[in-house]
């Protein structure tokens, strides 16, 4: 018998035949992203380049206003004037990315600093001089009597939040309807070059009632998330907030970090109201913010960029998963320094995309990320999940509706199960390791089938997600003749020795049929994708396999193969051998469709029928460090005349090495 030699082996990502093409049209765009202190040159051509073909709705920019001088990062949040001169680039320049931004296909949203102002005295990075309270547009009587917010004041005294100082900021009186005039003038500001919405900074620290008199006297209707940070237990609620619009919520990012670094994924199948959190059409979620990230604004034990591959899952789950306006985090490198500004240089650098290690993360370029965009673009149309699985620990998969299908697994094993997708028969790609071409007719990363019954099997290698929608379905690929298809195979075989099988269509009656396979090999190869990925010795020879032909390795083939590899069975795992293996569990050993002994080799794919003649094909077999090729075979009730077996697409075929007889019947 052979013994299978466990090794560890990182399932790869199986690649498609296609080429890397821009994403087709794009479904009502659902997602937004902060591009944390980029500069509004960076910003414009981010949303020409990518934001807008990849489907995200707007940007979050950093506060656009003149602010004081300085290199920290929060120098933002410290306004001196409402010009529009920032390190983010001047007014001309805002003017001109929030044009080329929309022209995209992409809104702007200001991040707008309108409790306070600047702290003590100084310049703005404008030119523009301060003194305590004393600015050109805003005298000592525009704001609150100086007093500072104690830790206290949070759980108890509403007035004071408001009221007083939050970190020595000189708080407006924005209960004045002078304060409330120049507020509203800055925003018309915005809305007049063509902003679509405000983030509204320390909500919390206003009244509600004065932020809907600002907002009373802005023209249009910008969208508005007002950032209140309330886990529960707060004397100003976020709940206060619902009237002005939408208001961030703080437990989703508390909850969610907690639950990926230290919970079990299984918990999520409710997540949202069921877990204490505002109405999902009031939420703004995100995995992290500008300010927890970095140990700021309260903090918490969320997931960063830092986090790696964890994040990515975390993001995913975000992006899929039907609650709130949710917020991509795109940020810089703070591990050195958590006051640090961004890099000093550029994001585009002219061909040259400086997003790398100690830099400019560009979170919302992960592959995953961008392509859990697509995949919310793509299911907006089902609020809801069903089929929700889990293993009761951190692999899980839902649907939303009849659009789309997802499957993470925070786990250090492959998830490998059968699982229903709620989606039609075909084949997907999935989009969280590659993209479908415009045309759709090939996908540059993984592909998924799905059965008529709407189960596909999915395979999730360690720390992994993957997701397919409607809209990313192939087309041309005529998915209806994809059918199940096992072969086995009878072989004394020893340890060492190793079976595959090469097959598909004979040249010479292909081309009394007019297909020329000398030309074009695939014209007589059969597609097919391997079911069972388990088992470490083959598993690397499966990958890349995507067809039964003639020709041996494929480019994209697992080095060593000598065509499609098949593995171990019998029908019963002798006890005098240990430890009981199964195909199910270990790849190879015992399985149910083995009725027969042991030695069974079995190919067990998904074929595409349409090549076949009639339903058949030819296979002959190869024992690799053994007897090589099996001899000639004449099989009675061939369809035409060959040396080889003939076995049928959607069927279970049972040959022996080098002998004429035949069995096949149905699953
Ligand atoms: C926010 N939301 O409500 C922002 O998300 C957050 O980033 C802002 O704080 C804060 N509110 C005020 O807009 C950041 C940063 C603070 C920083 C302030 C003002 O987290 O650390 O405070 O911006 O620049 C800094 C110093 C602080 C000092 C203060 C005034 O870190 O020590 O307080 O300036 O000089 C004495
Ligand atoms: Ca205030």
């Amino acid at each position: 018998m052979t013994t299978t030699a466990l090794k560890t082996f990182k399932i790869g990502v199986l690649f498609g035949l296609g080429t890397l093409c821009q994403s087709s049209a794009i479904a009502a765009p659902t997602t937004f992203v902060h591009l944390f202190e980029w500069s509004w040159q960076d910003v414009a051509k981010e949303c020409e380049t990518y934001l807008g073909p990849r489907g995200y709705a707007a940007v979050q920019v950093s506060p656009p206003n003149e602010h004081v001088t300085g290199d920290q990062w929060w120098t933002r949040y410290q306004p001196v004037s409402y010009a529009l001169t920032s390190r983010g680039g001047s007014r001309a320049e805002f003017v001109d990315m929030v044009a080329r931004c929309k022209a995209a296909g992409v809104n702007i949203y200001v991040d707008a600093v309108i409790n306070h102002m600047a702290a003590g005295s100084g310049q703005g990075v404008a030119g523009t001089s301060f003194t305590l309270k004393q600015f050109p547009i805003y005298n000592t009587w525009d704001f609150h009597d100086t007093c500072a917010i104690n830790n206290e004041d949070y759980g108890n005294n509403p007035w004071r939040v408001q009221n007083c100082e939050l970190v020595s900021l000189p708080d407006l009186n924005t209960g004045s309807s002078y304060v409330q005039g120049k507020l509203a003038g800055y925003l018309n500001d915005l809305i007049s070059v063509g902003v679509a919405g405000f983030r509204l900074d320390a909500s919390k620290h206003m009244a509600a009632s004065d932020i809907a008199s600002v907002l009373s006297q802005v023209n249009g209707a910008p969208l508005v998330f007002q950032e209140v940070i309330d886990q529960g237990g707060e004397a100003v609620s976020a709940s206060e907030y619902f009237g002005n619009g939408l208001v961030t919520e703080f437990k989703y990012t508390t909850k969610l970090g907690e639950t990926f670094k230290s919970g079990k994924l299984a918990w999520l199948s409710n997540f949202g109201e069921a877990w204490g959190m505002m109405p999902s059409y009031k939420a703004v979620v995100f995995v992290d913010n500008h300010d927890n990230q970095r140990g700021h604004g309260g903090a918490g034990n969320v997931v960063t960029y830092q986090d790696g591959a964890l994040y990515d899952l975390a993001n995913v789950f975000m992006l899929a998963y039907p609650y709130g306006y949710p917020k991509v985090m795109s940020s810089f490198d703070y591990h050195h320094d958590t006051d640090a500004g961004g890099p000093t240089y550029p994001v585009h650098d002219g061909a040259n995309l400086n997003c790398f290690g100690d830099g400019w993360q560009c979170e919302h370029r992960h592959q995953k990320i961008s392509g859990a965009v697509d995949f919310r673009n793509n299911t907006n149309d089902v609020w809801q999940i069903s089929n929700w699985w889990d293993n009761g620990n951190n692999q899980i998969a839902f649907s939303r509706g009849a659009s789309g299908f997802v499957a993470i697994n925070r786990e250090n094993g492959t998830m490998q199960q059968t699982l229903q997708t709620g989606l039609s028969v075909g084949r997907y790609c999935d989009v969280l390791s590659g993209q479908i071409s415009a045309d759709k007719s090939s996908c540059s990363g993984q592909t998924i089938d799905v059965d008529a019954n709407g189960f596909a099997l999915v395979n999730v290698p360690a720390m992994n997600a993957v997701a397919i929608h409607k809209g990313a379905k192939l087309e041309g690929s005529s998915s209806a003749n994809w059918k199940r298809t096992v072969v086995f195979i009878k072989a004394q075989t020893q340890s060492g020795q190793d079976m595959f099988v090469r097959g598909g269509i004979d040249y010479a009656y292909a081309a009394s049929q007019g297909k020329n396979c000398n030309s074009n090999a695939l014209l007589c190869a059969l597609p097919i994708r391997h079911n069972n990925l388990l088992n470490t010795t083959t598993q690397n020879w499966k990958q890349g396999d995507n067809y039964l032909d003639w020709q041996g390795l494929e480019a994209t083939q697992g080095a060593g193969a000598e065509g499609s590899a098949l593995d171990w069975t019998t029908n019963i795992w002798p006890s005098a051998w240990g430890t009981k293996r199964t195909v199910s569990v270990d790849g190879y050993g015992e399985t149910p469709l083995n009725q027969w002994g042991d030695h069974y080799w079995m190919l067990d794919v998904d074929m595409d029928c349409a090549n076949t003649v009639n339903g058949w094909f030819e296979v002959k077999a190869f024992v690799k460090n053994g007897q090589g090729w099996e001899g000639d075979i004449q099989q009675a009730g061939a369809p035409y005349q060959s040396k080889n077996h003939f076995a049928q697409c959607g069927r279970v075929n049972v040959f022996e090495f080098g002998q004429n007889q035949t069995l096949i019947q149905d699953f």
